[in-house]
């Protein structure tokens, strides 16, 4: 299916300073080719958030690039069930046809798109645009649903604004507290630890909360092994305890909070041993934590996605934010609340309108004054901009149905693996009357498509990416992609074409669609409208807010203040949930799921780079020696582990890095590997989060699982 033509990449003479592929830290890497085609990397020194550092995916990351799987030709699906090579010409009318027959017979919102937080600022900006002026449908969403959109929803109703970190991340190294409540930067952003390491060699104090004691938590001088889901009992009882021993800053919560009475009023129940028996975190430990951040002069809370990725993901940070503004954090120097964002663009992806409820710079869609200004740029009239659409999951789960999509287009993300509930998602999928996917590889969403659109990697392109700090910073092209590759701008720009709305999508450049992204944001609360491709250059980066030329840009939040409409940040009570499913009888065991080191979300890209699948070929299922002994498992025995949606195949890891009552497994694989097939899709009420950290598992050994009852969708 694949040719293996690829042509080299052309020789570029002088290094290309640019970005990673992968995740929110952005490290910044110099990218040399030979007159071979090869691509050779090393960290830039020069580059502030980094300063020289990789991880192993960075130094790897080349291996992508000319990987002889990498699809160079358009493939379609024919009657016989095949995909097979095709021109762009036949596979792009094959995606033009599919949209007019969906549209005609079910109407434009039977047309679905879903994008990713790897795609850069302007194809955010552009397939938000595609969807709204060429498709004029509301179901648009993407894999941020997923990421960290519990932190962006409670971060903009309590401090009035989502920006990740709310201060560049050198600031981490002046705080003498920081507490991670599900972090696990050591293998999530490696590069990241020498702000920890120099912020201990300070005299700082690192406290992680974690069910395992991971990389990360084996630094911290505290490790709180919390049970899963108890992230919000945990903070209350912090909270708890610094009132009672009057640790609370009365000055800052009296000036610059509201709503501080009732979550007093509420977390006074909070007492130590309840929130012992319910976190399962002795009470000294919970004493020495509060008494930790009561003392310190600075402090920083970062949540990750073990706190944030839950039914009560919102709830969870919320109970975090007040803790961070009862100790009077946000806005005071190596200070303050944050979420560390995870993906690429992870931060730009959410801003600029690819999310079902969102126009660029962050606007509300359904708000009649950021859809005038957006119908304006955009040069359409406002009543012809659709409402909000679905989210993520429920996008997924209506593919097919009555109502629901009909006709979907995947740019950015590989769902058949990283979704939840992937038995039910795989259903959907297959029920859909058309199915197209921009991707470099055959990844397990592609092989499902009827149209396959190969696109053009990192190296082999120009943009902007919005790093974990709100910095914008530029991608730059190092190399040509291979013939017969085209990068997703241009695809975008002749579906609309072909769509009768070329006319919305005429640009001689990149540079110019970031302009008009610019242009579109300004006003909003992610305003982009005082950044240019020049002023990112000349200074490693430009910080959003920047509204409007000259604008310095913003690297500090909320030093005079908040974004809300009081000018003050609000405090909203928390009250303890159990997560979605508990374990019973049937299920008696905990299942949290997460990342490993060396590969990198679906594991579409890291899976194919030989150093790393070699690394960690496969994916192992954590769990406690006692917990081991009561099953009669051994170490490295192949285990299959249930859920109430489906099983799993897994290699077991022995460990007394876990708790008793849980069992870990990355989600880097599909098929009978994907943790996906467990997880749960319990959806936080306002975020809109899946349960992808809690749900209730049981653990057999391969020899009592020869009952191959696997379930119907799977291939
Ligand atoms: N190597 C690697 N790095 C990555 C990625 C990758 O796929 N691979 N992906 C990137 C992306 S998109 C993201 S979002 C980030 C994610 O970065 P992290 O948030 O650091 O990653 P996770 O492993 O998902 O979750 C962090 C920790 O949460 C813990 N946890 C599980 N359940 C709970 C709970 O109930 N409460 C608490 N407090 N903790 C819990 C897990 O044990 C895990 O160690 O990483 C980015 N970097
Ligand atoms: N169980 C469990 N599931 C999870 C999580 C978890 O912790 N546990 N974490 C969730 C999180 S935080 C995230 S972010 C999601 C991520 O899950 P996915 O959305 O699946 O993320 P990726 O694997 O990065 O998928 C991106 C795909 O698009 C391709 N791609 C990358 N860049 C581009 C581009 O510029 N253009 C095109 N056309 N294609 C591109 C890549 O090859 C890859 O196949 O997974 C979520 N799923
Ligand atoms: S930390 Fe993230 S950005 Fe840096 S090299 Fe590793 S994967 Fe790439
Ligand atoms: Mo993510």
């Amino acid at each position: 299916m694949t040719t293996d033509t690829t042509t080299p990449p052309t020789l570029s003479l002088q290094p290309t300073a640019t970005h990673c592929p992968y995740c929110a830290f952005q490290c910044g890497m110099t990218l040399s080719v030979d007159d071979v085609g090869d691509v050779g990397i090393a960290g830039n020194p020069a580059f502030p958030v980094n300063r020289g550092s990789l991880c192993v995916k960075g130094w790897t990351a080349a291996a992508a690039l000319n990987h002889p799987e990498r699809l160079t030709t358009p493939l379609v699906r024919d009657a016989d069930g095949m995909l097979r090579p095709a021109s762009w010409d036949e596979a792009l009318d094959r995606v033009v046809e599919a949209i007019e027959r969906a549209r005609e017979r079910h109407g434009n919102d039977a047309v679905g798109v879903f994008g990713g937080g790897s795609l850069t600022n302007e194809k955010s900006y552009l397939l938000g645009k595609f969807a709204r002026v060429a498709l004029r449908t509301a179901n648009i969403d993407y894999n941020g649903r997923f990421c960290m959109s519990s932190a962006a929803a409670a971060g903009i109703r309590s401090l009035g604004i989502d920006r990740g970190l709310p201060f560049p991340v050198e600031d981490i190294a002046g705080a003498q507290v920081v507490l991670l409540m599900g972090d696990n930067p050591a293998e999530t952003m490696p590069p990241m630890m020498q702000y920890f390491d120099e912020q201990r060699a300070n005299g700082g104090r690192l406290i992680v909360a974690d069910p395992r004691l991971t990389p990360t938590a084996q630094r911290a001088d505290l490790h709180l092994r919390l049970r899963p889901g108890t992230d919000a009992v945990l903070a209350n009882g912090l909270l708890h305890i610094l009132i009672r021993d009057g640790m609370v800053d009365a000055e800052y919560v009296a000036e610059r909070t509201e709503g501080f009475d009732r979550v007093r009023a509420e977390v006074l129940t909070y007492w130590p041993e309840r929130v012992e028996r319910i976190t399962g975190v002795a009470e000294a430990e919970l004493t020495r934590a509060a008494q930790l951040l009561g003392a310190a002069g600075t402090a920083m809370i970062l949540t990750g996605r073990g706190a944030e990725q839950q039914a009560q993901g919102v709830n969870n940070v919320s109970a975090c934010i007040n803790l961070a503004l009862a100790l009077g954090l946000p806005g005071r120097p190596h200070s303050g609340y944050g979420c560390i964002t995870g993906q690429g663009n992870g931060q730009g992806g959410r801003e600029h309108g690819q999310k079902a409820d969102q126009l660029p710079g962050y606007r509300r869609i359904d708000d009649p004054a950021a859809r005038r200004h957006v119908a304006a740029v955009w040069g359409v009239d406002e009543s012809s901009l659709p409402g909000p659409g679905r989210s993520a999951y429920e996008l997924l789960d209506s593919l097919g149905q009555e109502g629901g999509v009909r006709a979907l287009l995947v740019m950015g993300s590989n769902v058949a693996v990283s979704a939840p509930h992937l038995n039910n998602v795989a259903e959907r999928l297959a029920s859909l009357d058309f199915l197209a996917v921009s991707e470099f590889f055959l990844s397990e969403t592609a092989i499902l498509a009827d149209v396959v659109l190969p696109s053009a990697q990192w190296a082999e392109e120009e943009g902007t990416m919005t790093n974990l700090e709100g910095r914008v910073i530029r991608r730059r092209q190092a190399c040509e992609p291979p013939s017969g590759v085209r990068d997703d701008v241009a695809v975008i720009c002749e579906l609309a074409r072909r769509l009768g709305s070329g006319r919305h999508f005429e640009y001689a450049s990149v540079e110019e669609i970031f302009e008009e992204l610019g242009r579109a944001s300004a006003g909003g609360p992610a305003d982009y409208s005082g950044i240019t491709y020049a002023g990112i250059d000349a200074n490693d980066g430009v910080f959003w807010p920047c509204p409007g030329e000259g604008h310095p840009g913003t690297p500090r939040l909320f030093t005079d203040g908040f974004p809300t409409a009081s000018g003050r940040a609000r405090m909203f009570a928390v009250r303890h949930q159990e997560p979605d499913e508990a374990p019973d009888e049937e299920y008696p065991l905990f299942l949290t799921t997460g990342r490993n080191l060396a590969h990198y979300q679906s594991g579409t890209q890291t899976r194919r780079v030989p150093e790393l699948a070699e690394m960690t070929p496969q994916p192992m299922a954590e769990v406690h020696p006692s917990t081991a002994g009561r099953y009669g498992l051994r170490d490295g025995q192949a285990v299959r582990l249930s859920t109430r949606r489906g099983r799993a195949d897994f290699q077991l890891k022995v460990t007394r890095g876990i708790r008793e009552d849980t069992v870990f497994v990355p989600f880097h694989w599909g098929g009978r590997q994907a943790a996906n097939r467990l997880t749960n899709p319990a959806l936080d009420p306002t975020s809109r989060m899946p349960e992808f950290k809690v749900c209730a598992v049981r653990i057999d050994g391969a020899e009592n699982t020869a009952d191959d009852t696997t379930t119907t969708t799977e291939r």
